[in-house]
This record gives structure tokens, sequence and C-alpha cells, in this order.
């Protein structure tokens, strides 16, 4: 879709996003075992950023229905994909995302109208007069194409340098405009939709250092002077160069003292198991430790769609599996795990994968018959199983299908086809037809083994 906006507000209505909202409460009401209803509990949303173009995805579309409350546009609303040449908006992957966000009742994050990256090449080169008449065209065609339907907009991102100075990064804006850019990008968001909160948004200002304090004294400058400002989002991107602060918590806390909500925006953490579990424990716990801390965004459903490739930084792995920091920030908010989902805290899984294999007859002829075998994971989810099949000597196996055999004698050792993944407790199977050169014996099924 691509049209010409200026002012034209979605057909969505008061009444549609009213219902949502409905829709969204009738979610916390029940048992808090996904990620979105116990963080209900505690009066925050817990959000995801999506990528529209995984939404044909069973897996993804499921984990994302199931577990969030709230979604952020992972780069569908940035300046090149709504407005790639001046004047001509571009909402299509984002209006994707927002109506599958409406029909699950969850809430929308816009991401983000003002940054410095992913920026179409004709904005840079824009002289400081027009400049400033395309950066508040954008900001009006956005919020406008998306008036009452956003609970929170990143208005400008990352206009501090990194490093100790605190200055502004260069960017178009701040070269041609100076600072004063920031100011006037809030003020025009205001006016486009009143009901939206406006948020300055960072990253590396998680804990209190040059360039949270310089964010801080604008933010404080800002409210001192009137200038619309609700809230302040922290990215929190975190690995073992850039670690959870020991003063998160603080840090949250005197931004909230200034009068802003605060929200915990793109988060994720590098890393695997416990050493994951606690650190996704101590954000979680920061954020319910500071009442203005509204929600959390994790910046992504499942570590293989991450940006951050190679990091496992999520909470679902790359098949959709809860991770121990799934369960530890379910457990942070309050939550408890579904019994039979043998992740979650107080489940019986204790970790040991394991599979068995049985084996059926399922059809018989008199020169040969067709074997089954079916591979049951036990109680913790596996990527892949193995299994062996031993034929009585004089009998052959003329194909097999759903699985990868490898022969060595009478022996098949037998691998998955497409079919490792199972979650616990499910079942595949795979079959075999055998000739049987005069001997109707059974074949035997040795031990399952599952990784
Ligand atoms: O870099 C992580 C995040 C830091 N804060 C602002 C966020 O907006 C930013 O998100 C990332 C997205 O997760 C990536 O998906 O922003 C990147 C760009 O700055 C996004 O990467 C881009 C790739 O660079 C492009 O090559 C690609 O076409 O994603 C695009 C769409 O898949």
């Amino acid at each position: 879709m691509s049209m010409t906006v200026r002012g034209l507000t979605r057909a969505a209505t008061a009444g549609l996003v009213a219902a949502a909202a409905l829709t969204a409460a009738a979610h916390s009401a029940e048992a808090a075992d996904t990620l979105g209803s116990a963080a209900a509990g505690q009066g925050r949303y817990f959000g995801t950023a999506v990528a529209a173009n995984h939404l044909g995805e069973a897996d993804y579309t499921a984990t994302l229905d199931r577990e969030f409350s709230s979604v952020t546009p992972e780069n569908e609303m940035k300046w090149d994909a709504t407005e790639p040449s001046r004047g001509t908006f571009t909402f299509g992957s984002a209006d994707r995302i927002v109506d599958h966000a409406q029909s699950q009742g969850m809430d929308v994050r816009g991401h983000t109208l003002v940054w410095h990256s992913q920026l179409p090449s004709w904005v840079g080169s824009l002289g400081a007069s027009d400049l400033r008449i395309a950066m508040n065209a954008h900001i009006n065609g956005l919020m406008g194409h998306y008036k009452g339907e956003i609970h929170s907009w990143d208005v400008v991102n990352e206009a501090f340098q990194d490093g100790g100075s605190g200055a502004r990064r260069s960017s178009p804006f701040q070269d041609k405009l100076g600072n004063g850019f920031i100011e006037e990008a809030f003020r025009t968001a205001r006016a486009a939709d009143p009901a939206a909160k406006l948020c300055y948004n960072d990253y590396n200002t998680d804990g209190v250092n040059a360039k949270s304090n310089a964010v801080y004294d604008m933010v404080e400058d800002f409210k001192s002077r009137g200038v619309p400002i609700d809230c302040v989002g922290f990215q929190s991107h975190f690995n073992s160069n850039s670690p959870v602060p020991s003063d998160y918590r603080q840090n949250l806390q005197r931004f909230a003292d200034l009068g802003v909500d605060v929200q915990i925006t793109e988060l994720d953490i590098e890393g695997s198991g416990s050493a994951q579990a606690a650190d996704y424990t101590k954000v979680v716990e920061a954020c319910l430790a500071v009442s203005r801390c509204t929600g959390m965004t994790v910046w992504g459903v499942t570590d293989k769609y991450s940006w951050r490739s190679g990091g496992t930084p999520l909470l679902f792995d790359g098949n959709y599996q809860e991770k121990p920091a799934h369960d530890a920030v379910l457990s942070a908010l309050g939550g408890s795990g579904d019994p039979g989902d043998p992740g979650d805290p107080g489940d019986p899984g204790d970790g040991t994968l394991s599979c068995t294999a049985t084996y059926t007859r399922t059809a018989d002829w008199s020169s040969g018959y067709n074997g089954q075998v079916t591979i049951t994971a036990g109680d913790e989810p596996i990527s892949s199983w193995t299994t062996t099949v031993t034929l009585p000597a004089q009998q052959s196996v003329s194909s097999l299908w759903n699985g990868t055999p490898t022969r060595s004698g009478n022996v098949m050792t037998v691998r998955p086809s497409w079919n490792g993944t199972l979650a616990a407790g499910a079942s595949t199977s795979f079959g075999f037809t055998v000739a049987k050169n005069g001997s109707d014996a059974a074949p035997a099924v040795g031990t399952c083994t599952a990784s």
C-alpha cells in the first residue's frame, strides 16, 4: 500500500481501540502463566519487537499471540520504511503489525519518528529550513495515520553520543537544526496525537553514566520548561561487554523522579542458561521496583531472528522452546508455568533429555511388510533423536520415510529428516517397507537417544 498522507487517519476508530483494550483486560484475568498475563498482574505490559515478514510463520505468531501484550514494529515504522521518498508514505508492513496486534488485544509501541539511522538519503540532502519542514511532516504523517492507536512513541531515538562527553550525536537533524530539534519534534508529536505517550529512547543509558546524565539533564530541562515528554525508553541491549548495570534500578528511579514514566524498550541479553536467566531476573526486578516503570519489551520473539545473530539473547530458542531466561522472567513477574510444561519453574522436568521408540507392523503381505517406529520425547523438549532397527538376517529394507537411515549390515541407525524437534511428551514416527525373503520375524528396535 502506498499513499500520500497528510493528516489521514487509519479507519480505526476510538471504538476499535476500546475493543482492543477490553480484550487485553480479559487476557489479564486469565491465569498468569504467560509473560503478558503475569506482567498484567503487576500492572505492566510485556512486549516484543515484531517483524511483519514473520507473521506468516505459525510458530512465530502462536508464540507472539500467547505470550506478549504489546508489540513494537522492529523496522516497519522507521523513516526509510514509511517515507522512502518525500511526501509518499508507505504503511503496508506497519499496518500488518498494527492490525495483527489489535486483533489480539495487544498494545502497540511506535518506533521511531526521528533517528539518524535508517534514514532515506533524501532527508540528508535537505537544507535546514526544508529539513525542519520535512521532520515535522514526517511526524505528522506517521502519527496522524496511527492516531489513537499507539500507546507510546519513540519520538527521538539515540540522539546522544556514546562515551564520556555527554554530547549530542552528529546527524542531519543535530548538524543542521541544533539541539532544538529534539524539543521541536516533541512539540509537533504532542499536537499530532495527544493520546500517545511521548518517549525519548536510547542505549547505554541504562546505568548512571555520562550519557544517561546528559539525557537526564535534557529531561529535567524539558520538564521545567513544559516541553511535552512523558517517558524515557532504556533500550537495555546487554552482553558481557555491556552487562546489566548494578545501578540500573537507581537510574530508572532517578528518571521516574523527574516526573516521567520509564520503559525498558529493546531488552536482550546475550548468553544462555542460568547466567542469562539471572540477568533477566535483575532487569525485571529493577522495573518492578520502580512504580513508574510501566512495561518491558524484548527485542524479538526468537533467538533465530535476533539482530544479534549467534548471541541467543532472547527468551525463546530457535525452535520456540522456552529458555531458562523465559522461566526466570515469568517467575520474577509472579507468574507460574503450566503443569506439564517442563521448562517452567516448579514443574517436574529435571533437564534430562530422553525419548522412547516403539515398533508396530502397520501392513503385511506374503513377501513383505511395513513397519513403523514411534519416537516420543520424555518430559523435556528435544531437538533430535536417534534409534536403531535391527532386521532378521534374511530381510532387507526397500524404502524408509520420515527418517534418515544409515545402514551397517542388518542394523539401520535412524535419525530425523524434518522431524527432530519434539515438545515434551510429543511423538513423531518413521516408517519402512521390508522384503521378507522367507523370514516373517519382527525387527528389534534399539534404545532411543535424545539431544
Ligand atoms: O540495532 C538494534 C536496535 C538498536 N536500537 C534501535 C533499533 O531500531 C535497533 O533495531 C535494529 C533492528 O533490530 C534490525 O533489524 O535496527 C537495525 C538497523 O539499524 C535493523 O537491522 C536492519 C538491517 O541493518 C538491514 O540490513 C535490514 O534490511 O534490518 C533491516 C530489515 O530487516
